[in-house]
């Protein structure tokens, strides 16, 4: 039976007796396909850009194992869109991050560190072109509307800076090439990674990116209008019946294994792109000109002090890393921190995402991980990890 949560309104007594509940208000955004998500059995949320995301289905496992073989339709829609539009759009945009923007096409999508005056991550989306003077910033879990507005008014530029009504919709997973081509034609096999054009879904056009927080493959259609999103939702579930669709989200194994960065888990402002393994989005000529630059072309100069890497931890199933976990010498000293960690099925260990720092980044180095349930051994390796 599908597992409804008390969406609108005040938790029923009979539910107090059980786990803590979320409380949903207006603050607490639904999303345009909260309602069939929650009629396809959401079991959890978790809170992004003040919008309700998806972070459990079945399990987290069982989860995983489908989204590796099949397809899954995401509710990403808190993934929302700072539209920047005017004259001095690209002129707003290459303010703020350190990856060049001068050779992007309208049919292109940039996955952009944003950085503050100190070089720290701000924000880590993902950059669409629409035209010349018109973008959509689809943001990682942080308020950069206020950071571009500020700077606009600040310096004076020529822009509007809102956020439109455009909710992101992945279709994730191997099969949805498939399913997407039996919807809009054979045409979106031919799409490029990161690369967008629009297509006719029930009688309207959206703009469709192969895109998404997944190493699966698969596309994302930016819903535009939160009237359509039941209709979308619906077509895509009946486009994919035969390729066994499922309601499904980011999935908090697969993610570690691509090693897919999380902001405010693997890094935040205390971190640098170059310490993020972002310094291939990190341009000199774009460092000239966005705020934080100087700090950042230094730092290339020389080095970062830390960087982020994959690991392997010993022993038993891990559990949630809710909090960093620090990583540990053989004197006992403190030279990194683990955030985010879970059991692999297929690579058949734990896997963990940590920052390390210098003299202890080799890979094949051997650190101790402190996790609420004790201490593991941990080996420092690439990130993302080899296929199996
Ligand atoms: N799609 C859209 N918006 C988003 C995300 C998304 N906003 C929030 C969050 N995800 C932003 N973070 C990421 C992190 C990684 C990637 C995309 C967004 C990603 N990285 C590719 C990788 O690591 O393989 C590389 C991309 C590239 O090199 O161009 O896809 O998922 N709309």
């Amino acid at each position: 039976m599908a597992y409804h949560l008390p969406l609108l309104g005040l938790v029923p007594e009979g539910f107090m007796s059980q786990a803590p509940f979320l409380s949903v208000s207006r603050r607490t955004r639904s999303t345009p396909f909260t309602r069939r998500v929650e009629d396809n059995g959401v079991s959890a949320y978790t809170v992004y850009n003040h919008m309700l995301l998806p972070t459990v289905f079945e399990s987290v496992v069982a989860d995983y194992h489908h989204l590796k073989k099949h397809v899954q339709i995401w509710d990403v829609a808190c993934e929302r869109q700072v539209e920047v539009r005017g004259p001095d759009a690209a002129e707003l945009l290459q303010l703020v991050t350190p990856r060049s923007l001068t050779k992007m096409q309208d049919d292109q999508c940039y996955y952009i560190p944003m950085v503050n005056e100190y070089g720290g991550m701000l924000n880590d989306p993902v950059a669409v072109r629409l035209s010349e003077d018109r973008f959509w910033v689809s943001l990682a879990d942080s308020d950069m509307k206020y950071w571009l507005s500020g700077l606009a008014i600040g310096k004076g530029l020529n822009v509007d800076v809102f956020e439109p009504d455009v909710s992101p919709l992945g279709v994730q997973g191997p099969k949805s090439d498939d399913l997407m081509a039996d919807l809009v034609g054979d045409d979106i096999r031919s799409l490029g990674f990161f690369r967008h054009r629009q297509y006719n879904i029930g009688g309207k056009d959206y703009l469709i990116a192969r895109s998404g927080w997944s190493k699966q493959g698969g596309f994302e259609i930016y819903l535009d209008g939160s009237e359509n999103g039941e209709k979308v939702w619906d077509i895509l579930f009946e486009a994919g019946e035969k390729y066994n669709v499922r309601a499904g989200c980011p999935n908090g194994i697969e993610r570690i294994e691509g090693g897919l960065l999380s902001h405010g888990n693997d890094m935040t402002e205390e971190n640098t792109p170059l310490e993020c393994g972002l310094g291939k989005y990190c341009h000199t000529s774009a460092m000239k000109i966005c705020i934080g630059g100087d700090k950042l072309r230094a730092e290339k100069k020389n080095g970062p002090k830390q960087i982020i890497r994959g690991l392997t931890l010993d022993g038993d199933h891990v559990p949630g890393c809710t909090a960093p976990w620090p990583l540990r010498n053989e004197t006992g000293q403190k030279v990194g921190q683990i955030t985010g960690a879970a059991w692999s099925p297929d690579f058949n260990k734990n896997i963990a995402i940590g920052m390390v720092d210098k003299n202890h980044w080799d890979f094949g180095t051997s650190l101790t991980a402190e996790a609420p349930d004790g201490q593991r051994s941990a080996i420092v390796g690439p990130i993302p990890f080899e296929t199996v």
